[in-house]
């Protein structure tokens, strides 16, 4: 089990959180996926993990991903 974190802009309610864990949480290999929305992070826990994978899917929905 590994985990990453993402820093992301645009995130400012549940509602954002919400959505970024979810989307996350259909890439492959994402086992838990975890906003902080103080932080703007996302961190996410699995195997195998594909960094651009889930920052594509971050960005699907129109947040942007920093780093
Ligand atoms: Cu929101």
């Amino acid at each position: 089990m590994t985990g990453l974190v993402l820093k992301i802009t645009g995130m400012s309610c549940h509602h954002c959180k919400m959505a970024v864990e979810q989307a996350a949480k259909t890439v492959p290999g994402v086992n838990s996926a975890v906003v902080d929305l103080n932080a703007g992070t996302l961190t996410v826990q699995g195997q195998g993990l594909d960094r651009a994978a889930v920052a594509a899917a971050v960005e699907e929905l129109g947040y942007r991903v920093e780093g």
